[in-house]
C-alpha cells in the first residue's frame, strides 16, 4: 500500500441485540441518529470511514456490524476473519448486555489462537445519555475491563454523539502507533495495582488524564441528530 492510500483498519463491533452498535456506526460514518428505527442487523453491515488521525495519518476504518445472531452462526469465522480492532458493547441501561460480552471475549480468543494473531480490544458503553436509567455502574464497567485485560475503555452515546468520534481515534492510534500501544498499555498495568479509591474515573468517555488522550477534534464533533454527510464514508451489507 501507497503513502497516497493510507493506512486501512477493520473493526469490528460486537455484542448482544438491540444494544446500539448500528447507531454509534452510523454516528461515526455518518453522524446521523434515527431514534424512531430499530432495523435489527441481520449477518454483518459494512461501513467505511477515512479520517487523519494525529501521529499516524490517513487511515480508512472500514467497519463491519456484526448482528447479535452472528454469534450462534457457522458464518461466524467468516464474518471475524481479518478484524483487527474489535469494540465489545454493551448497553450500560441493561447489565445482562455486559455479561453477554463474556461469549464473545471466548470466541475471540479462540479465533486469534487459531489464527495466531491478537487484535486491539476495546470496551464500549452505550446508551450513555439514559444516564438515569444506568445499570452498570462505572466501577463495573472498570472491573470488567480489568478482569479481562481490556485496556481501552468508552462510555458513549449515539444519540448525543458523546465520545463516537473519539472511541474511534483512540483505538485507532492505538492499534496502529505502537508507541501509544505501549503506553496505554503500561497505564492499564499501573491502574489495576491501585486500590480501586486512587483509580481514574471514567469522564465523559475515556479515563482522566490518559497518556494518549487527544483533544477532541474541533469540526466533526456531533451534536443531538444532526446529520452532516460525508464524502469518505461508504456502506454496503453481506448476509
Ligand atoms: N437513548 C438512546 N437510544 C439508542 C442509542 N443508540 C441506539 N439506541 C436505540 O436502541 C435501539 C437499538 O439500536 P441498534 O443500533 O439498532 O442496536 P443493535 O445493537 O445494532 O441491534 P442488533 O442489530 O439487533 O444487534 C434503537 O431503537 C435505537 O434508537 C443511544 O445512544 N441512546
Ligand atoms: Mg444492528
Amino acid at each position: 500500500m501507497t503513502d497516497l492510500e493510507g493506512k486501512q483498519i477493520r473493526v469490528g463491533i460486537v455484542g448482544t441485540s438491540c444494544i446500539g452498535k448500528t447507531c454509534m456506526i452510523k454516528r461515526f460514518v455518518e453522524n446521523s441518529f434515527h431514534g424512531s428505527q430499530y432495523n435489527s442487523t441481520q449477518g454483518v453491515d459494512f461501513f467505511a470511514r477515512r479520517m487523519s488521525l494525529k501521529t499516524v495519518g490517513t487511515v480508512t476504518f472500514i467497519i463491519v456490524d456484526i448482528g447479535s445472531n452472528a454469534l450462534n452462526s457457522k458464518m461466524l469465522p467468516i464474518y471475524i476473519n481479518g478484524i483487527e480492532l474489535f469494540l465489545l458493547a454493551y448497553d450500560m441501561t441493561n447489565s445482562n448486555s455486559l455479561n453477554e460480552l463474556r461469549k464473545w471475549i471466548t470466541v475471540i480468543a479462540a479465533f486469534s489462537g487459531t489464527r495466531n494473531y491478537e487484535p486491539s480490544v476495546a470496551l464500549v458503553g452505550l446508551k450513555g445519555d439514559l444516564e438515569h436509567l444506568r445499570a452498570v455502574r462505572l466501577d463495573a464497567h472498570t472491573r470488567f475491563a480489568q478482569e479481562h485485560n481490556i485496556p481501552l475503555s468508552f462510555l458513549s452515546s449515539a444519540k448525543s454523539g458523546e465520545s463516537v468520534l473519539t472511541c474511534f481515534q483512540k483505538c485507532g492510534i492505538y492499534h496502529l502507533n505502537p508507541d501509544a500501544k505501549q503506553r496505554v498499555r503500561e497505564h492499564a498495568i499501573l491502574q489495576a495495582s491501585l486500590p480501586p479509591s486512587k483509580r481514574e474515573s471514567l469522564v465523559g468517555g475515556v479515563p482522566h488524564n490518559h497518556p494518549v488522550l487527544l483533544p477532541p477534534p474541533p469540526s466533526k464533533s456531533v451534536a443531538g441528530g444532526t446529520s452532516v454527510p460525508d464524502p469518505n464514508s461508504t456502506v454496503c451489507s453481506l448476509q
